[in-house]
């Protein structure tokens, strides 16, 4: 357990307090225009303990959103907001990255009044959760001149985040939004150099990685990936070799880590021959953050079985602001439960 209270080097740039990483969470919280508010900067700064704070998922433009007051990043409003943010996190010594988000076809025309766009004209089956009157939508299949300029959008936002005094940044490459559209085989048809081919399939990711770091530096950007399709798209066994390809690259790029996007680590897929995290750590050479129903205890025992480097804690960091201090003092945690979201504690 000694292991994850000690400081971690990521590399040149960034060296964490701990271990301990707390996993971006949607909160739906943000106020008029998706503008952070002073209650999020408190939450947040209520966990500056952790060793790097990934905030919720942040739409890098209007027609990436797909939930109610989820914050952006594309205004000054919104970049002042976060400023309040970040400054309360490293007023007690923390670190923080924005996540930055683009739903894809999870958007819907309610909460832009414009078109949804994914890598290609296929809906996915369902309704917005707890808006369940929105039925998902056949999206428009993105022409090259989109995704040339959706590459720059996200370059943007990382620059705004580190105007607003973010650390970094981590690009959601996973859950079945947008970035991972492009990478599986049941949400991306296309039949253009985006599509048909390993190659292809990591274009726009890889992409949006190169804008990124060629405007922050890539130490202070990492990658969050769901290799394993569960959530929000069907998984196809032509999908490993998307993934073979996209993180043999990503070995070339010296990103500040690699995150898994997962709810439960346990889960296995035939197609990667077990978990998630094994099969990236058999496949990236880079620091690698576990995450999915971890406790203290089992994540230093992962990380003592060198599984990965770093563990993302999620839901128990909802219930428990003190986390970090529980767990030194080896005092139970508040079990963590779906009403506790409606509150930022
Ligand atoms: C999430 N998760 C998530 N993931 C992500 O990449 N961006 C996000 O904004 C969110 N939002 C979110 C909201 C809520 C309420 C939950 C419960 C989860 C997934 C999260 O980062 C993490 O992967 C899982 O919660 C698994 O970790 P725990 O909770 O088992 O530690
Ligand atoms: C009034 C409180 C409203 C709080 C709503 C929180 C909604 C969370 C939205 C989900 C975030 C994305 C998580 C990724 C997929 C989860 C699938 C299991």
């Amino acid at each position: 357990m000694d292991t994850l209270f000690q400081p971690y080097r990521l590399n040149g740039t960034l060296t964490l307090a701990n271990r301990f990483m707390m996993a971006p969470l949607t909160r739906c919280m943000a106020g008029p225009g998706l503008v952070p508010t002073a209650q999020m900067a408190a939450y947040y700064g209520r966990r500056a303990d952790i060793g790097l704070i990934i905030s919720e998922a942040t739409i890098i433009r209007p027609d990436g959103q797909g939930y109610p007051n989820t914050p952006g990043i594309y205004s000054p409003e919104q970049i002042a907001g976060w400023k309040q943010v970040t400054e309360a996190v490293h007023a007690k010594g923390g670190k923080i990255f924005a996540q930055l988000w683009h739903v894809g076809r999870l958007s819907h025309p309610f909460f832009h009044q414009g078109e949804v766009l994914a890598p290609s004209a296929v809906a996915h089956e369902g309704t917005v959760p707890r808006m369940r009157e929105l039925v998902y939508q056949v999206p428009r299949a993105l022409s090259e001149s989109d995704i040339a300029q959706l590459v720059e959008d996200y370059a943007q936002a990382a620059a705004n985040a580190i105007e607003a005094g973010f650390d970094g940044v981590e690009i959601h490459g996973a859950n079945g939004y947008l970035i991972d559209q492009f990478l599986h085989h049941s949400s991306n048809l296309r039949t253009d150099q985006y599509g048909g081919s390993p190659e292809n399939m990591s274009r726009f990711a890889l992409e949006v990685v190169d804008a990124i770091n060629a405007r922050i530096g890539s130490e202070r950007v990492g990658l969050r990936l769901s290799p394993g399709a569960y959530v929000h798209l069907e998984g196809d066994a032509r999908d490993r070799a998307v993934f073979d390809y996209l993180l043999a690259e990503l070995n070339k790029r010296a990103l500040a880590y690699v995150h898994l996007g997962i709810f439960d680590d346990s889960l296995t897929f035939d197609y990667l021959d077990g978990r998630a995290s094994d099969y990236l750590r058999a496949h990236y050479d880079g620091h690698l953050v576990g995450v999915g129903n971890y406790s203290a205890e089992s994540a230093a025992e992962a990380i003592r079985a060198d599984r990965f480097d770093l563990v993302a804690i999620g839901r128990p960091l909802i219930a428990n602001p003190d986390y970090l201090n529980k767990i030194k003092a080896a005092e139970p945690l508040v079990p963590y439960s779906e009403a506790m979201l409606a509150e930022l504690v």
